[in-house]
């Protein structure tokens, strides 16, 4: 691809060709905080040295702050020497005093900021009257000027002076005490070095859930969560799953802790899950707090992976870091694979793997068929923001999973291990991984890298022939072309396989064949013909086409020894029914309905597993199928489609689904842990069927005995989404009980957003004029942004209404909050799915949107790109 063509917007665009090393490095930065909610003063001190030789201005990033005062040496830098551009400050080369030219120098800068006004949630802001910090990628340099810049990595010494009872940054504490007036200082040091992305501070009436930890080499290390007075006895599960994955680390990567403390903190607004700040990481309440009356089975299992994925940047993000913001997935991919291995290893590998791919394919796969599509290194961005996405954490997840498939595991440890040897305290690039694995395995992986520049899915096509012994399979593959990429190469994509008979039983070998041309065939010697199970596990991001017959489909359900192509054969099943449905013609086999009825009920099989055949395809991933096909996507169609399958299912097998709930019920007290969560998802699953045909009799029931959030909201939704009589009543009743706390009415905010039952929109622009915090991201994300992406009949309705909504919604959020504002506007991605009026009505939406006077970097970049 040549660069130029992925540039969104000429002049604001930055690219990876034009990457250059930093003029000037600093090797120590001291940080001193005078905390006031309006007016903070912050002194920094950094020791810089120059990067390179001759002349070079000496140029820092900046903005939204007051620059008070600039020193150098202990000199005050006139004003005249500085150049104050919008968003750096300058020193000119020549304007640097002579002995500072080539060794180095000390800068001192006092700059203030106002943390009550950020209501972007970048640099320092204010959530619930703490202070705290969220700079990743570019907030610091609101808080200071600074290289900041992820190659730049410095020891860091923050002194805070503030009122608040408790003062927090990373690495140790060094001193503390009480100053005049109530006030009091805390001094932290941090013995790593580190870019700037990675500082943190908080301050803040908060209160700890300690507890301890000794790392495999004898080291005490200290564990802190700190909360809000009130939710201390929320945060067990989330230290439960921190001394877990310390230990998972050491264990699986040889990874050890390295401070002497690992704290966590909760705050009410946050644009993301969490950070992963040295020492330090700060995470969206959400993802810390749970109780079994506030928390569903899913929300733990979040917060046992988002608890992970933070920890493990310790090692992937923290001690080796990324070069530039283009390489992100060297962080971000890695660290999803390695919480993806650390779930899977806690609970059921085959459950986690489903789920995964679900996600990748609802998130991932849509992203990268539309107009917002980019490799997994992007070559050019407008705002780094923009490209925290799914491609860049799911799909960069898959190809490390991949490589570790192609080179095998005990290769991969090798490659690991020598990237932390060879890396560590350095930011790295992609070439930097891949050549680890070369070099620890002595493959050339040039071919594979095509992964990390080439966008959009593979669709791999499969023919098959059988003949006097002769097995041979033909897998062919295309990539269709992706804004800014017309041209695409064939990939390197492994296919793991196996055979069965035409009793199910194993045939032949299992192994793994790798297509890395447009097509290839490959022969095997076979007695009989096999029923080929491809793709195992997902071995590969790519969409797999197929003819297959419905027996072979009923063998690979029932029988196939890969968990995942068990499932992948009843969804693919589900998925053409649904297809034909929607397109006006099609009939609900019988054979589907027999086939679910024998999975479901097979007691070998672990309940989340039967859960997950259970759950029907959604809207999205049949609009999905209908798009790749070049149809027109309707909304209403594929709704329709979807409830006649689950009203025809639910008729035919309503005692199973009855007596199923009656063996899943779960004894004794809450518990999260898999297996109960797994008794409990099929439990749900089959009483959200039962509501199709009993009036919402049974959700009724539950919703009154239910003992915790899971069985409670589950029932809930049921009613809700089916428009039950019992609705009102269990959402009345759901708010009475649970009106004062927040992250369980975003539950009841959602479950309404997301109802397909008629008058949604009525509902949720009723919901939005009470009193509804928009400004927060956790309350829009549950009511706006869920009704854009969750709410297909809703959104999508014939009027335009939805769409006008929404786009009020995103312009008003734009002001306060650009970057979480430009994330929501994603749902309008597939905009070109549909039909000309609703295209039309969606364009004018786009528009308004862009025409907004004062529109951000952000959502300026995202409304462009879907537009183009
Ligand atoms: N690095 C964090 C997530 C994160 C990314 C960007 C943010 O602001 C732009 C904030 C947080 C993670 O992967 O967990
Ligand atoms: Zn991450």
């Amino acid at each position: 691809m040549r660069p130029e063509d992925a540039a969104p917007r000429a002049d604001q665009t930055t690219r990876l060709v034009d990457y250059r090393a930093p003029d000037w490095l600093v090797e120590e930065t001291r940080l001193n905080f005078d905390l006031q909610p309006t007016a903070t003063r912050v002194t920094a001190t950094l020791k810089v040295k120059r990067n390179g030789t001759g002349p070079a201005d000496f140029r820092l990033d900046g903005h939204s702050m007051r620059l008070l005062s600039a020193a150098i040496d202990g000199r005050p830098v006139p004003a005249e020497a500085m150049i104050e551009g919008e968003e750096s400050l300058t020193v000119s080369a020549a304007a640097l005093p002579e002995s500072a030219r080539e060794s180095g120098f000390e800068w001192t800068c006092v700059t203030e900021i106002d943390p009550s006004a950020n209501t972007a949630l970048e640099g320092l802001y204010m959530s619930s009257g703490m202070y705290c910090t969220q700079c990743e990628a570019e907030g610091f340099r609101k808080i200071t000027f600074y290289p900041d810049r992820p190659d730049v990595m410095a020891r860091f010494e923050v002194r805070i002076e503030g009122d608040a009872p408790v003062l927090l940054s990373n690495g140790n504490l060094v001193a503390s005490g009480a100053l005049r007036d109530g006030r009091r200082f805390a001094e932290w040091r941090d013995p790593w070095p580190k870019p700037s992305y990675l500082f943190a501070l908080v301050a803040g009436d908060l209160v700890s859930h300690d507890d301890r930890f000794t790392t495999q080499s004898g080291r005490e290390v200290a564990l802190r969560i700190w909360v809000r007075p009130g939710d201390e006895d929320r945060c067990a599960y989330a230290m439960d799953a921190l001394k877990r994955s310390m230990k998972w680390d050491e264990e699986v990567y040889g990874r050890e802790y390295d401070l002497d403390l690992f704290q966590i903190v909760a705050v009410d607004d946050f644009n993301m899950g969490a950070m992963e700040n040295k020492g330090l990481n700060i995470f969206n309440s959400k993802y810390v707090l749970a109780s079994p009356e506030t928390a569903t089975d899913a929300d733990y299992a979040r917060i046992e992976a988002i608890i992970a994925h933070e920890y493990f940047h310790n090692w992937t993000g923290d001690r080796i870091t990324c070069r530039d913001w283009f390489q992100l997935c060297l962080k971000e991919g890695l660290t999803v694979f390695r919480d993806q291995q650390f779930s899977a290893d806690q609970r059921s590998a085959p459950v986690c793997r489903i789920a995964d791919v679900a996600t990748l394919r609802a998130r991932q796969f849509r992203e990268d068929s539309g107009p917002l599509a980019h490799p997994v290194r992007p070559e050019a961005y407008v705002e780094i923001n923009n490209f925290y996405t799914a491609t860049v954490y799911e799909k960069g997840a898959e190809l490390i999973r991949m490589l570790r498939l192609l080179v095998g595991a005990s290769s991969y440890r090798a490659a690991l291990d020598l990237y932390f040897d060879r890396h560590d305290g350095e930011a790295c690039t992609i070439e930097d991984w891949l050549r680890v694995f070369e070099d620890a395995t002595g493959r050339d992986l040039s071919h594979f890298a095509l992964w990390y520049s080439q966008a959009g899915t593979p669709r791999v096509s499969v023919k098959e022939d059988y003949d006097q012994g002769v097995y041979t399979l033909t897998l062919a593959q295309e990539t269709k072309p992706t804004p800014g990429q017309r041209e695409k190469r064939p990939l390197v994509i492994p296919c793991a396989y196996g055979f069965l008979d035409a009793d199910g039983r194993n045939l032949g070998e299992d192994g793994l064949l790798v297509l890395d041309k447009a097509e290839q065939s490959f022969r095997f010697d076979l007695p009989e013909r096999p029923v080929a199970s491809l793709f195992r596990n997902f071995s590969a991001p790519a969409i797999v086409e197929r003819r297959i017959s419905p027996a072979d489909r009923a063998i690979l359900m029932g029988h196939d020894t890969d968990p995942f192509n068990r499932w992948e054969a009843a969804r693919a099943f589900a998925l053409s029914i649904a297809g034909e449905l929607a397109d006006g013609g099609g009939r609900i086999d019988p054979d589907w309905i027999a086939a679910l009825r024998t999975t479901v009920t097979d007691e070998s099989l672990d309940p989340a597993f039967r859960a997950l055949v259970l759950a029907l395809p959604g809207d999205d991933e049949i609009a999905g199928e209908i798009a790749a096909k070049g149809g027109v996507v309707d909304p209403d169609a594929i709704h329709h489609a979807l409830d006649q399958m689950a009203e025809t299912l639910a008729e035919a097998t309503a005692p199973t689904l009855r007596e199923l709930r009656a063996k899943m019920a779960v004894t004794g007290p809450y518990a999260p842990d898999a297996e109960s969560a797994g008794r409990r998802s099929l439990a749900n699953a089959a009483l959200a069927l039962l509501t199709h045909v009993d009036g919402g009799e049974a959700a009724e029931a539950a919703f009154s005995k239910a003992d915790n959030m899971t069985d409670s909201l589950a029932a809930l939704r049921a009613l809700v989404h089916r428009g039950a009589p019992g609705a009102e009543r269990a959402l009345m009743d759901f708010r009475d009980r649970w009106r004062s706390d927040l992250l369980v009415m975003d539950k009841w905010l959602m479950v309404q957003a997301t109802s397909p039952a008629p008058g949604a929109l009525d509902r949720v622009k009723a919901l939005a004029e009470t009193d509804f915090n928009w400004r927060n991201p956790n309350r829009f994300r549950s009511l706006i942004a869920a009704f854009a992406a969750g709410n297909p009949v809703g959104f999508h309705a014939a009027d335009g209404a939805g769409y006008r909504f929404f786009a009020d919604w995103l312009i008003a959020m734009d002001d306060a909050n650009p970057q979480t504002a430009a994330r929501t506007a994603g749902a309008f991605e597939t905009w070109r799915r549909y039909g000309e009026r609703r295209q039309a009505l969606i364009r004018t939406e786009l528009e308004r949107i862009m025409a907004k006077p004062g529109i951000s970097k952000d959502m300026g970049e995202i409304v462009g790109r879907i537009l183009e």
